[in-house]
């Protein structure tokens, strides 16, 4: 095993890098911004070194800073999280070239992952089913027409070099394609210095569904299901769970032995996701995640294994000491990305410092987490604050477990997610598995703060009966209904400040 490892991030993954490593006995190096100096990532590592500034560009990306602390140090690994370096093909070199261990596959994979059409070429010739459509850029538009006819309308324009959803755009027919492609290229050139764009099929109405993998040094490979991630904005996952609610043991297979070809195709180390659309029980390859998700504790729960740790001795050189027919599902896992952001108003993201903290417990709770009381929010990072992941036996004891857990969660000082979260567990659609990539834009009632007339009314009803009661009782109205910690009926505790339901 190694002797230690750098994590290369800050928050909720950096604290969940170091408590696995600190179970394996690895000694933990963060490094930090001038502001997350006393960030819980930083109190729970071995040792801390500051790298700068606030802003990100002066900090968590100064690639050749954090090489110098590790060399200083004697770090013998880097481990970069998600975000910020963590997919730089660039980066991961520098790391090798160093002689430091990179905890993740090699740079060349994260390269070759990273250019789309490469991708798609790599995944048609592995056997990986795509979306149909073009493996090379197009030249311009008139070549764009033609290739659209062979594709059949609607297409949809995509970044060669890109990936989360820049220089995308839907065309119908191909009047609309002249301007659509210019606008594509523009969008590419900006996001990426590179205006290089390609054509697929559209698919109107898909589940994003993704396989997780995890390969070692010794040429193995497993697949560990799938994790549904529907329910986003704006590319921005909002809920996760595993498994999906719609995925079969054939279809299982069918995923994950194509998830598994794809990671041999480009010598796949460490754990990464293959990332697939589904939609009319077809599934096709979208992008490979050369990197640990956000989501995949979802994962660790229905497996029961540690990614952390698996990342760490794969890096290592240990081989996996398990095979497929292994791997066990059990149960159901959601996880809840909880975030600075005001659902209510356009996720407009908020800022202040945490003045109070009431973390969920209790069976089938769990919580990574990178906030403390008194933590300051700022606009330096994502609002990611931690994340909520419940698991139960089967998916309703899941989502139970998750609407009793975001009940329990109180987090003062700033606006957060979790009301937003609150309101998908007790929704229909998502009660009955019924899911796509557009779930948050068909259910707008979900981002309306304001009470509905059903509540309205009982809120009304209730005020009266209070009224009433007061006139015959003064002593019954104070003597609450059930809330252990404060005392406070349950009209008293829904105005306390505190409480953001
Ligand atoms: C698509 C698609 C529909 N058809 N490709 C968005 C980001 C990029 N990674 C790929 N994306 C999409 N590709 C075809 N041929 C719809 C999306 C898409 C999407 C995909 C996954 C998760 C959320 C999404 C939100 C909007 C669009």
């Amino acid at each position: 095993m190694l002797s230690s490892v750098l994590v290369a991030n800050r928050g909720e993954i950096a604290v969940r890098i170091i408590r696995g490593a600190r179970e394996l006995g690895v000694r933990t190096v963060a490094v930090y911004s001038e502001p997350d100096r006393l960030a819980p990532h930083v109190m729970e590592a071995d040792e801390a070194y500051c790298i700068g500034p606030a802003a990100s560009s002066e900090s968590y990306l100064r690639g050749d800073r954090i090489i110098q602390v590790a060399r200083d140090v004697g770090a013998e690994a880097i481990h970069p999280g998600y975000g910020f370096l963590a997919e730089r093909a660039s980066f991961a070199r520098e790391v090798e070239e160093a002689g430091l261990i990179w905890i993740g596959p090699r740079s060349g994979t994260i390269a070759s992952m990273g250019d789309k059409t490469e991708a798609r070429q790599r995944m048609k010739a592995a056997g990986v089913p795509i979306v149909p459509g073009l493996v090379e850029p197009v030249v311009g538009v008139e070549a764009a027409l033609e290739a659209a006819v062979g594709i059949g309308y609607p297409v949809l324009l995509k970044a060669a070099a890109g990936g989360g959803g820049k220089g995308m755009r839907a065309v119908n027919g191909p009047d609309e394609l002249p301007r659509a492609f210019e606008a594509a290229q523009r969008e590419a050139l900006g996001a990426f210095g590179d205006d290089a764009v390609y054509l697929e099929r559209y698919l109107d109405r898909p589940r994003h569904i993704e396989i997780q993998i995890l390969g070692d040094t010794h040429g193995n490979v497993v697949h560990l299901g799938e994790r549904e991630c529907s329910i986003q904005r704006r590319h921005q996952k909002l809920v996760e769970e595993s498994p999906s609610p719609v995925i079969t043991p054939e279809l299982r297979h069918a995923m994950g032995t194509a998830a598994v070809r794809a990671a041999q195709a480009v010598d796949y180390v460490g754990a990464g996701t293959v990332e697939f659309l589904f939609q009319d029980g077809d599934f096709f390859f979208l992008e490979m995640n050369t990197r640990l998700q956000v989501e995949h504790p979802v994962t660790e729960l229905v497996t029961g294994l540690d990614l952390v740790a698996w990342q760490l001795r794969v890096a290592s050189g240990e081989a996996l000491s398990f095979e497929q027919e292994d791997v066990a599902l059990s149960g159901h896992a959601i996880e809840c990305r909880i975030t600075s952001e005001d659902p209510f108003h356009g996720f407009l993201p908020s800022t202040g410092v945490v003045d109070h903290l009431d973390l969920p417990a209790g069976p089938g709770v769990r919580w990574d987490g990178g906030i403390h009381a008194g933590f300051p929010v700022s606009l330096h990072y994502d609002p990611l604050l931690g994340k909520l992941i419940t698991h139960g036996k089967d998916r309703g004891e899941a989502i139970r477990r998750m609407a009793r857990a975001l009940d329990e969660l109180v987090v003062g000082g700033v606006e957060t997610s979790a009301a937003f979260h609150r309101g998908v567990m007790d929704e229909e659609d998502f009660r009955g598995g019924n899911l796509s990539i557009r779930y948050v834009e068909e259910h707008p009632e979900l981002l309306d703060g304001a009470p509905s007339r059903e509540e309205l009314r009982v809120i009304a009803l209730t005020a009266t009966l209070l009224e009433r009661l007061r006139a015959s009782s003064p002593q019954a109205t104070r003597m609450g209904t059930g809330d252990g910690r404060t005392g406070l009926s349950s009209w008293q505790r829904a105005v306390h400040p505190w409480s953001r339901r």
